[in-house]
């Protein structure tokens, strides 16, 4: 088991993205079942346009034993609530992109997670420095609710686009929607400017 070592990423904002509400606690909140960690039957992937040509597959003993940080961070469902001061503590996204880095051609990226869940994401956003692949949150291993073994945060994003109970990486050569993406979400989903809709990035 590693110690909770390295330096933390503090979130700069203090106040809420407009039209959220902070929920009391800590509610669990994603479409369809959560699913069981079967450890052997457990990879996490990066894959598609990466620099190398090949596909990459770990462990989880392997993704744990990849650098980590710890990040603070609230987050913001595109629904209007919020939850507040988490601490989560995990793999830097920048780390992975270091170990795997994507082919000049890749574009976006799509996060995926078990029972085919998806984000689409823009290369920046996934490489910002305070988007990790949590472990551990406030000092203890995830909940199975709450995304156990892994899940992406990716702290100034609307929460649908962190993926609990992740299993790859996509490196795309163009943008392709995810799951909430094709059903009405906004592709970028910034919460302060609330990017909820699809319908919004017309305007
Ligand atoms: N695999 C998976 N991840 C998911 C979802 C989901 O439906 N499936 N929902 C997302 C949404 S919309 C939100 S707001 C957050 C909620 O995470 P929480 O229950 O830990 O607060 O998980 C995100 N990650
Ligand atoms: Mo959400």
């Amino acid at each position: 088991m590693q110690g909770f070592t390295g330096r933390t990423r503090e979130h700069g904002r203090r106040t809420l993205p407009p039209g959220q509400k902070p929920a009391k606690g800590w509610p669990v909140s994603h479409y369809g079942p959560v699913p069981r960690f079967r450890p052997n039957h457990w990879s996490l992937q990066v894959f598609g346009a990466t620099a190398t040509g090949e596909k990459y597959s770990w462990t989880f003993d392997e993704v744990t034993a990849m650098p980590t940080v710890t990040i603070t961070a609230d987050l913001h469902c595109a629904s209007g609530t919020s939850t507040l001061g988490h601490e989560f503590f995990g793999i830097p996204a920048d780390a992975l992109l270091k170990l795997t880095p994507p082919a000049p051609e890749a574009t976006h990226i799509m996060a995926w997670a078990e029972y085919g869940y998806s984000a689409n994401l823009r290369p920046a956003d996934f490489a910002s420095d305070r988007t990790i692949m949590a472990t551990h949150h406030g000092g203890e291993p995830l909940t199975a609710e709450h995304g156990f073994p892994l899940r992406l945060v990716v702290p100034h994003l609307y929460g649908y686009k962190g993926p609990k109970w992740l299993r790859a990486i996509e490196y795309m050569d163009q943008d392709r929607r995810g799951f909430w993406e094709e059903r009405g979400y906004h592709n970028i989903a910034d919460p302060w400017t609330e990017q909820r809709h699809s319908y919004q990035e017309d305007t």
